[in-house]
């Protein structure tokens, strides 16, 4: 019965969306409360009221696990302007990115290196700035990072996200090479994702945001809203799934998200993980696949923040697009995502750990295959805002904190 009145629903909405589609720029900006600056942190601060939820089918909510994790903390490293991605180097030092638009290293006994030059310049407005890092999978013996950002165009009034690799040499980036860029750049202060994820078969994913530009993201004739895949050097793999089509780019891999801040491989199955930003209710985890649709902003479990119903929203479940995974009623502002591999701490293997921007919590789900099973909030009390999670070479969890003051701190189980 429901699944009929869905479908019709759905002719109708998809009819419309087939008439020659709005630009961008056309959109109604101000629906989505989140789209541009002022409201542009919302998705990442707490919402009070749950969602109420309608033909839910996809996966949410599991249980706590049976053994709770008793966590302890150490801090790693202190003094860092709302840092955004750590990547640890084969050396033993790590890499982070100062949204503000510096990359520094942190020795192994936590000590700050003054800015590394030649990093590109940044659209530092609501959630712009400098974003992901990442190491190359031969830095040992190419040298080579990548980092996303938010770029301004010629105005300064509006950015896009991109991409650039470059030789780290010293205290200095060297041949940098930008190698993706949205364009054009639609927003103005919203919703640049994005993390960078190596295939382990020579390419790499940047998952990204929307710009806040909700119709752009199943536009195939844009950037916005989509998972792209490029080889390392930045070119565009022959066999990515749109290539040769003059309706779509060829860049991308799969379309309809939101806004991308967590993505990592499945250590076993070798496949992509992704989380996205809902509006207000409805963060999801996504297993992106070629050419899908993962139907934002036609398919939500979330809602506008002023209560109001997505405009272009037609249920929970539509057809043509993929359901979310796992996602949560109540958005826990999701950033941040690394599966558990170490051998240190047993009970956490093959653990995915994302990190909670409004909720300020670190949350450990833990799998059977790749099912969700238990769901743990760790470091509630701290009321830290979790903007990265990793797992350290020591088999340490490491995350960052969207602070002004904001630390580094090394996590583990306290197994006494
Ligand atoms: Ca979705």
């Amino acid at each position: 019965m429901r699944r009929t009145t869905l479908a019709l629903s759905l002719s109708l909405t998809l009819g419309a969306c087939s008439d020659p589609a709005p630009t961008a720029s056309d959109t109604a900006p101000a629906a989505d409360a989140a789209t541009q600056p002022g409201a542009a942190a919302a998705e990442e601060s707490a919402s009070a009221t749950p969602v109420a939820s309608s033909g839910v089918s996809a996966p949410h909510g599991a249980p706590a696990p049976a053994t709770p994790s008793r966590v302890e903390v150490t801090e790693f490293a202190t003094g860092l302007e709302n840092p955004w991605s750590l990547a640890f180097l084969p050396d033993g030092r790590m890499l982070v990115t100062e949204r503000p638009g510096r990359l520094r290293y942190i020795a192994a006994d936590g000590t700050l290196s003054e800015p590394i030059a030649n990093t590109p310049a940044v659209f530092a407005i609501g959630q712009g700035g400098l974003l992901d890092v990442a190491v190359s999978p031969g830095f040992a013996s190419d040298r080579t990072v990548y980092l996303t950002y938010a770029e301004p165009d010629a105005s300064g009034n509006n950015a896009g996200t991109a991409a650039i690799r470059a030789t780290l040499v010293d205290n200095a980036l060297q041949n940098v090479r930008q190698i993706f860029r949205q364009e054009p750049k639609l927003s103005r202060g919203a919703h640049f994702g994005s993390r960078i994820v190596f295939d382990g078969n020579g390419h790499l994913f940047i998952a990204l945001g929307e710009n806040g530009e909700r119709a752009a993201s199943q536009r195939l004739d844009h950037l916005q809203g989509k998972i792209v895949r490029l080889a390392l050097d930045g070119s565009i793999p022959a066999d990515n799934p749109f290539v040769g089509r003059s309706d779509a780019r060829a860049e991308i891999w799969s379309y309809g998200h939101r806004n991308q801040q967590g993505a990592a491989l499945h250590p076993v199955t070798g496949q992509l993980w992704t989380h996205e930003h809902g509006p207000r209710g409805g963060d999801e985890i996504n297993i992106p696949q070629r050419a899908a649709n993962y139907g934002w902003p036609l398919a939500t479990y979330g809602i506008n923040y002023s209560g109001a119903p997505i405009l272009e929203s037609v249920g929970t479940a539509v057809a043509g697009t993929e359901q979310p995974h796992y996602y949560w009623e109540q958005s826990p502002g999701v950033s941040g995502m690394a599966f558990y591999t170490a051998d240190r701490f047993p009970a956490w293997n093959g653990s995915l750990f994302v990190g909670s921007m409004a909720q300020r919590e670190l949350i450990r789900l833990q799998l059977d295959g790749d099912r969700i099973v238990a769901e743990e909030r760790l470091l509630s009390e701290r009321r830290w805002r979790i903007r990265d999670v990793r797992q350290g070479p020591d088999g340490y969890i490491y995350v960052v904190t969207d602070e002004a003051d904001g630390k580094v701190l090394k996590i583990g189980l306290d197994d006494a």
